[in-house]
């Protein structure tokens, strides 16, 4: 009988940089129910889950992290999402003894075990991305290249990381520029010094001022090669935002021909996993769930299956601790926020949770980390087509040779005399 009820915590960016609990907090729903009517995880338990709204913004986010410390009943673990929400909470929740499991906060920052001994997550870090771009450059042989970039611990902390491997792959950053709130100079900036291979890393109402700006500089077509990040929803550049005066078409002439990167975050063979569904099954369920057939536009649609997969990580690990503190006499509702020993158990049996999840296969590194292949798409007429994958640890690039060109071929990272005749 799962009658013993085990409260989770939960933080959802509901609107402002990254929406994602439009899309996450309804598959954490759907994988709590999944959770509740299988008998044999935590067989005496019933999680249920108290949350609120964080705005993705971080002052937000922690006064819901005190609301949901200071009212009853006490929470067993808390969920987060959106990088800068999550930095803020992983720091303050060590001080209760509360696991932080963050389904989607991307921040290489977060890595840090001094800085936030208690986080785990299930959306991999941002660095993944690197090792990538790297290989993307070499295999088109650009040495110099530009970033440009929002002013966030999330995305400088991404840039420091790339700056560390280009160098030692011996490729030059020649051009650096960054924004906090309007892109408008950046890009001109990026214009003014002739960048060609651009890096863009800023959250997905960023990105439509960004590309706005390109159109009006002209900075896009057979001369410039955009590489951006792939979590944004497909139909990102359609979504209607009164903060830039593009038209969609605009942004898209923009976009023709810019390269994305992503983990792969969704499982995929056709094969059942370990959380009770096929990825196929799991999509279907949540499209009913969003009451939509088209979730192109829906911020945190690509996030959902980390977030689904976190609600099982942590029933796997409490299933564990569960066994392992009856063995001491002790048990799961007997932990409170002075309690370091369940804590303990508890993050011991997170550190050891491996499973193949929606999203793939699920496990953490010694940094509380994600592993995870990532892809590469580039946008076509306005889709994505995917182009390949790249598997880090293995180092090796699947590549499917349809990637397609403005002018016939990958441009050069630099003017060569060539093209002034
Ligand atoms: N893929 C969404 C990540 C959001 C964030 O890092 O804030």
């Amino acid at each position: 009988m799962k009658d013993i009820p085990l409260t989770l915590g939960g933080i959802f960016p509901m609107s402002g940089s990254w929406a994602g609990g439009v899309a996450c907090k309804p598959a954490i729903n759907m994988a709590l129910d999944m959770v509740n009517n299988q008998t044999d995880i935590l067989p005496q338990y019933r999680l249920t889950m108290k949350s609120n709204d964080s705005e993705c913004m971080p002052g937000l986010g922690t006064k819901v992290l005190y609301q949901l410390l200071y009212e009853r009943p006490t929470k067993i673990m808390v969920l987060t999402g959106c990088s800068s929400v999550s930095t803020f909470v992983a720091q303050a929740a060590n001080m209760w003894n509360l696991i932080v499991l963050a389904y989607g906060a991307s921040s290489p920052a977060l890595s840090n075990r001094e800085r936030f001994p208690m986080f785990f997550r299930t959306h991999p870090s941002a660095t993944l991305h690197n090792p990538t771009r790297i290989k993307i450059f070499q295999l088109f042989k650009w040495n110099k290249i530009a970033t440009i970039q929002e002013t966030q611990e999330t995305f400088t902390s991404t840039i420091e990381d790339l700056e560390k491997r280009v160098k030692e792959a011996g490729i030059d950053i020649a051009v650096r520029q960054s924004f906090l709130t309007d892109p408008t100079n950046a890009v001109r900036n990026l214009k003014r010094q002739d960048a060609r291979i651009i890096v863009g890393v800023f959250y997905e109402d960023m990105a439509r001022r960004v590309f706005c700006q390109a159109y009006k500089e002209k900075l896009y077509g057979k001369k410039y090669v955009w590489l951006i990040i792939g979590w944004y929803p497909d139909n990102w550049y359609k979504v209607h935002d009164d903060r830039h005066n593009c038209t969609a078409e605009q942004l898209e002439e923009a976009l023709e021909g810019h390269l994305t990167t992503e983990a792969v975050i969704l499982h995929q063979e056709p094969t059942m996993t370990d959380v009770g569904m096929t990825s196929a099954e799991f999509t279907e369920r949540l499209n009913l769930e969003l009451k939509t057939t088209d979730p192109s536009l829906i911020t945190g649609y690509p996030e959902a299956p980390l977030a689904y997969d976190a609600v099982w990580a942590l029933a796997f690990a409490l299933n564990k601790t569960a066994i392992r503190l009856a063995e001491k006499g002790m048990k799961l509702e007997d932990f409170d926020y002075y309690n370091e020993e369940i804590a303990q158990e508890i993050y011991s049996a997170m550190n050891s949770t491996k499973f193949l999840g929606i999203s793939g296969n699920v496990a953490f590194s010694s940094q509380g980390d994600r592993i995870a292949w990532t892809q590469i798409e580039q946008m076509r007429n306005g889709t994505y087509s995917k182009l390949g994958y790249y598997d880090y640890v293995a180092d090796n690039l699947t590549w499917f040779g349809t990637d397609k060109w403005i002018g016939g071929k990958p441009p050069p990272d630099h003017t060569r005399v060539i093209d002034h005749l």
